[in-house]
């Protein structure tokens, strides 16, 4: 038998989407900020110009997960990570704003079999999203690390090495993400 890990070494072939809700962009760049640096000190290329990330922008929360769901069905990542921030004191419906964001993130990853990371910050006022975004810790930093953690640990589960996707036939890596390759 065996143990499957993630590891946070050997990043460069990998491929990450960053799906962003504009909303609360105070806070939400200080995410990105977090997540972006956690990446590059991990050797990842952050430039968008480069070859493994993508930036995806949208207003709020609710539309993060379709964009999410559409970037995973695409087979190009390795993982996607989601980034806002819904804040309870300036919405009265903040209830269906996080519930349907952490729902349909959720599914996104259960329905495609690519890491779809909650990337969303929720809480009672600006003043904890701040701290949460820069004040005390980063979260985003955090988001970075589990998406590099569950994209390399997925090529382990899908049996993929480092540079396995660009030498498999675009059928069968579109079989294997789904989950339908034994
Ligand atoms: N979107 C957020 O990302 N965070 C919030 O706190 C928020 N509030 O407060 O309402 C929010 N609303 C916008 C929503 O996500 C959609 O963009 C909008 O309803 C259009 O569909």
């Amino acid at each position: 038998m065996a143990v499957f890990e993630g590891t946070f070494t050997q990043t460069e072939s990998l491929r990450f989407a960053i799906v962003i809700g504009r909303f609360n962009d105070l806070v939400v760049n200080k995410l990105l900020e977090g997540c972006q640096d956690c990446l590059k000190r991990h050797g990842v290329d952050i430039d968008p110009h480069g070859s493994q990330v993508d930036f995806y922008w949208v207003p709020g929360c609710f539309e993060i997960p379709l964009i999410a769901r559409q970037a995973a069905l695409s087979h190009r990542y390795d993982a996607v990570i989601c980034l806002g921030a819904v804040i309870r004191g300036q919405t009265p419906h903040f209830d269906f704003v996080a519930g349907e964001v952490s729902k349909g993130i959720a599914a996104a990853a259960f329905q495609t079999g690519v890491p779809v990371i909650f990337g969303i910050v929720t809480t009672d006022t600006m003043q904890q999203a701040l701290e949460r975004a820069g004040i005390k810790s980063n979260l985003g930093w955090n988001y970075a690390m589990s998406a590099l953690e569950m994209g390399t640990l997925m090529r382990q589960v899908n049996g993929l090495t480092a540079n396995s996707y660009d030498k498999l036939p675009a059928a069968a890596a579109v079989q294997v993400l789904s989950g339908d390759r034994a």
